[in-house]
């Protein structure tokens, strides 16, 4: 039987916090650093079952201040519990009533970088709200539960969120990233966010925010021979905002709402055009019918993959290189060419002492102008024109103190050829962290 602790937090302005710990002695078993599991696309429908049968429980919903909610909150959470999680409820309220979050760890793994994945948990007071957002739910807590299964034994400590209130205007996560200090949130190295994922009309899109997030989602999709789309309908439309806001990367996936699929994403994805992605949204359709299997399927088992690969992947060793082998053409005296490198997995800021290697071939290199340019846009200059310098070639390593930019991103070497005749072109360049 879990300790029960409990922790008065201080009232913090209009939300008074209180939390609920529950401790449990995490499973033994066998640890595991191997890929992520497939994930059981049943298991995820039975969770799904269960919220349905909540909701018909309860008045038809699951909503903030409804007893279907709290109800929720109840499942998942004696799941988590059952499964070895460290749990904690984060009272909050919102509109006379009161709501919670619920927030799951993993126990291990280094707590000054936390991985971390949320959905929120309420529908709105119109239904059962099983696409919106049963299925981010159900989805994040089979891979949490996967987690336990398999015994993850993650480099990063894991941790997962169900958030209360969204539908009322982000209330709950709002209520989390308020309550953390900004250590805390600083020891965030991403959060994933999963909301609508397995809408009947479904497309797949990815969140375009923090670029080594959105990459390993695209890659798995793409390996999958799964087309996506970046997600443009706003950044502040999910829980994801309260964190974006407070700096911290996010990323994560949606298969669409009210908006309406068109002929050519019909065509990479099948389905309806001209028809919405999930026609129940936020009605009292939006019940176990109103999913797409393979949607649920498909998006479970990408964030399993994120939740692996984010979790357990160490920082490169130092001397890590980024290079560009493509050859790009250098216009005599004409406008600067630029050749792209992108950088992932380097936390924190690039190096006081970053080392550019570049390789130009060119026939009079007092011709040329290079810059390397930062992701952010910032320019270093590496080598300037000079009339009288007619030799072959820029073959060298510059060092570049580049320690106020942030490592991640895309970095680009820029030339630039500033006098007629003599020719040349980029063969290759890279950075070295
Ligand atoms: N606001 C969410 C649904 C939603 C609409 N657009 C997006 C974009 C990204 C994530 C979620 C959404 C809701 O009704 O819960
Ligand atoms: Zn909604
Ligand atoms: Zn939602
Ligand atoms: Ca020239």
């Amino acid at each position: 039987m879990p300790a029960i602790r409990l922790v008065a937090a201080g009232a913090a302005g209009a939300l008074a916090a209180a939390l609920l710990t529950a401790t449990a002695t995490p499973v033994s078993a066998r640890p595991s650093l191997a890929a992520a599991p497939d994930i059981p696309v049943a298991n995820v429908k039975a969770h799904l079952s269960q919220l349905q049968s909540i909701a018909t429980a309860n008045g038809g919903n699951r909503a903030h201040g409804r007893t279907g909610y709290r109800a929720s909150v109840d499942y998942v959470k004696a799941k988590l519990d059952a499964a070895g999680y460290t749990t904690t409820l984060q009272q909050f309220t919102s509109g006379g009533a009161t709501g919670w979050n619920l927030i799951a760890d993993w126990p291990g793994g280094d707590t000054n970088h936390v991985i971390m994945a949320g959905s929120h948990l309420d529908s709105v007071t119109a239904g059962p709200g099983i696409n919106d957002n049963g299925s981010g739910s159900a989805a994040v807590l089979e891979t949490a539960l996967a987690v336990a299964r398999e015994n993850l034994q993650p480099t990063k400590h894991l941790r997962f969120g169900w958030w209360g209130a969204e539908e009322l205007g982000l209330i709950g996560s709002k209520a989390y990233v308020n309550s953390l200090s900004t250590a805390d949130r600083g020891r965030i190295d991403g959060y994933l966010n999963f909301d609508m994922i397995a809408s009947p009309n479904p497309g797949y899109f990815v969140y375009d925010d923090d670029t080594a997030l959105e990459k390993v989602f695209k890659d798995w999709f793409a390996a999958k021979g799964i087309a996506t789309e970046i997600e443009t309908e706003g950044d502040g439309r999910s829980d994801h905002a309260p964190f974006k806001n407070a700096g911290v990367p996010v990323g994560g996936l949606f298969s669409g709402a009210d908006y309406i699929k068109t002929a050519s994403q019909a065509q990479k994805w099948g389905g309806t055009s001209g028809q919405a992605f999930d026609r129940c949204y936020h009605s009292s359709c939006d019940t176990s019918s109103n999913i797409n299997d393979t949607a649920l399927d498909n998006n479970t088992d990408a964030i399993a993959n994120a939740i692996w690969t984010l979790s357990t992947a160490t920082a490169p060793p130092p001397g890590t290189v980024f290079e560009n082998t493509a050859d790009v053409t250098v216009p005599d005296a004409g406008a600067a060419v630029e050749s792209p490198v992108t950088v992932s997995g380097i936390s924190g800021n690039a190096p006081a002492a970053l080392a550019v290697g570049v390789d130009i071939r060119h026939t009079w290199r007092g011709d040329l102008v290079v810059d390397l340019v930062a992701p952010d846009g910032t320019a270093y200059r590496l080598k300037n024109s000079s009339s009288n310098d007619s030799a072959d070639n820029v073959i060298a390593t510059y060092t570049v103190n580049a320690s106020a930019e942030i490592a991640n991103g895309t970095w680009k070497l820029r030339v630039r050829d500033v006098a007629a005749q003599d020719t040349g072109y980029i063969n290759s360049w890279k950075l070295t962290f």
